[in-house]
């Protein structure tokens, strides 16, 4: 094999290998910056993986590591005097350009200019905010936030943005030219008033300063736990136990569920429940619905070519319907999502079966999605105008935040159980929504339950697992026949599907839709770092799996505090009462 020096070391080169990739095999560290492997971006911007290749005449050329090819016989240096002096001239350079306000940072703690700053050995940063171009902050979005002073334009999140959700959403774009070329909001004067941006973060999750964040609402939490005439009642999302591991130095996909309890408990939290409780509601009254449309159907005879139900419990996939294929509404599953559905039954149920002042009750949820505080401000999830059912949504970062900020160590804490049984029983079902795929299975375990009168749990419905982009499998339920489901992850890859349901050639009768990379484990609110970034995935959904196949109960229908609450409260599956709680109409 053709080979090259990098150090001295001889290293194999393979085709069109970059100078950077054949260092990488080789185990040779070069310091970058705006290059993102996982996405396989380089836009060459930064200009700090630069290295030194000798010439033929005797003379050297200092060249970005990054875009250059590698070539045989190349004799190549990363820490000549010269390498490192620039280095160090580039990276002022962005720091001149920088608001260089460590203290109060998103980032502060877990930077990567920072980290790269380190790596170039910068000595004093002269110029530091010298230059500092006119460049926007923007807090107009419900869950996003941007500040353009923190921007060192590696257009990471521009990428992500067109990459995973698509050209139909493409939100970010490069704006101006020159020294005040920025990243603006396509269509848009500021990133509230984008119609195609659907709040799922995950440029948040790429971006390597703090120019990208998240609304942070930790104070809104803490002044609710200071307050005594307050009954604070947390949901914890089906993700957020198998997503949070790496904020506090813990292996990918370790499940900390005793310990997030026991963090909040020492918070002072009066009640830590499960949003997988209500997932399993989520799928009685979504089951319900789709196997009464699907008879309908069959009662009409247009089983055949089917109309298609997409699930509704993905926020950024809801956004994108309404933002972007609004034709889709009629598809959309009216059920409301595990977080609205636990929210409206702890502001109703919850204080009728215990003795609650309802006006007490605040609910907080912690999720790994950015989109769900966009939720909770639905005004068509309000019962009465201006009264939210979800108080507050913290994301899992600004979870983290909260834990540091009573002085915890998660990693360290012992376990505690659950508040109770009631609003947090689950079934294994409920645990696989954290993944693509699993709500789907979820609801396949009970929809094939009912309809086959077989009261013994199911086996994987193995075609729904894994992480491939669209999977789908065909079911048997009872006397409806064949019944053709298919799961997609990322809104990119929803495109095909919306097409082929305008040209009436679908032949899915129920879609599961997410928006981020392999569902909420992949979350826009998950722990961010760039080796984080889709590497981490697979570890949190087998955890998700793992999690499952051990619960006592498997099936939502089998959940006896499911059982319960349609007996104490709602009466059956879609109910009037289930209608006016459970359900919702989407914005046209
Ligand atoms: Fe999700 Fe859901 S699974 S959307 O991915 O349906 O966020 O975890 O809480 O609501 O249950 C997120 C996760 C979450 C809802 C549930
Ligand atoms: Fe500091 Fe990094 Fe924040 Fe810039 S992005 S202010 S370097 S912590």
């Amino acid at each position: 094999a053709p080979r090259a020096f990098i150090n001295g070391i001889s290293v194999v080169i393979e085709p069109n290998d970059t100078i950077l990739e054949a260092a990488r095999r080789a185990g040779i560290f070069i310091p970058t910056l705006c290059e993102f492997a996982a996405l396989n971006h380089r836009p060459g911007t930064c200009r700090i993986c630069l290295v030194d290749i000798d010439r033929a005449d005797g003379g050297h050329d200092i060249v970005t590591s990054c875009d250059t090819k590698i070539e045989p016989g190349m004799r190549i240096h990363t820490r000549t005097a010269e390498v490192r002096r620039r280095q160090r001239l580039q990276m002022e350079l962005l720091f001149a350009d920088h608001d260089e306000n460590c203290s109060s940072c998103s980032r502060h703690g877990d930077c990567e200019l920072q980290k790269a700053a380190l790596w170039v050995g910068l000595e004093g940063s002269h110029i530091s905010g010298k230059y500092l171009a006119d460049r926007r902050e923007d807090a107009s979005a419900p869950a996003m936030r941007f500040d353009g002073r923190k921007c060192i334009r590696c257009l990471r999140c521009i990428e992500v943005c067109r990459r995973v959700q698509g050209p139909n959403v493409s939100a970010l774009t490069l704006i101006d030219t020159g020294t005040g070329a920025q990243v603006g909001f396509r269509g848009a004067d500021s990133w509230g008033a984008s119609d195609v941006c659907i709040q799922c973060g995950q440029c948040s999750l790429v971006c390597p300063t703090g120019a990208i964040s998240v609304r942070d609402q930790c104070c809104d939490v803490f002044d609710l736990l200071d307050d005594d005439s307050v009954t604070t009642v947390f949901q914890i999302a089906p993700a957020v136990r198998v997503a949070i591991a790496e904020a506090f130095g813990l292996p990918p996909g370790t499940n900390v569920e005793g310990k997030i309890v026991t963090a909040l408990k020492r918070m002072g939290a009066d009640y830590v429940m499960d949003t997988r409780w209500s997932a399993d509601v989520t799928i009685m009254e979504e089951g319900t619905e789709i196997l009464e449309r699907l008879r309908e159907a069959k009662a009409a005879g247009t089983l055949e070519k089917p109309f298609t139900y997409f699930t509704s419990c993905c926020p950024g996939w809801v956004n994108y319907v309404e933002k972007v294929a609004p034709d889709m509404i009629p598809h959309l599953s009216s059920t409301r999502s595990p977080q609205a559905i636990f929210s409206a039954l702890a502001k109703t149920w919850m204080p009728k079966s215990r003795e609650l002042d309802p006006k007490s009750i605040r609910v907080i949820s912690i999720m790994p999605c950015t989109a769900k505080k966009d939720e909770a401000g639905r005004k068509l999830l309000e019962r009465r105008p201006g009264e939210k059912d979800t108080d507050v949504v913290l994301t899992i970062r600004e979870f983290t935040r909260l834990i540091r900020r009573t002085g915890l160590n998660l990693a360290e804490l012992p376990d505690t159980a659950f508040d109770t049984p009631q609003m947090t029983l689950a079934s294994g079902g409920a645990q696989l929504f954290a993944t693509t795929g699993g709500v789907m299975e979820a609801a396949l375990r009970t929809m094939s339950a009912i309809t086959n009168q077989d009261p013994q749990p199911l086996p994987p419905f193995e075609d729904v697992r894994g992480a491939r982009s669209i999977k789908e499998t065909t079911v048997h339920l009872g006397d409806l026949g064949d019944i053709r489901v298919a799961v997609v992850h990322e809104c990119a890859n929803v495109a095909k599907v919306i097409d082929m349901v305008r040209k009436g050639t679908c032949p899915y009768h129920f879609v599961e839709v997410m928006a981020c990379p392999n569902g909420c484990v992949g979350g826009g609110g998950t722990p961010r770092g760039r080796d984080i970034w889709k590497n981490n995935l697979g570890a949190r959904q087998s955890a998700v799996y793992d999690i499952d196949a051990r619960m006592p109960i498997r099936a939502s229908h089998e959940n006896p505090e499911v059982i319960r609450l349609y007996e104490d409260f709602l009466g059956a599956p879609g109910s009037r009462l289930a209608h006016e709680l459970l359900h919702c109409t989407y914005e046209d």
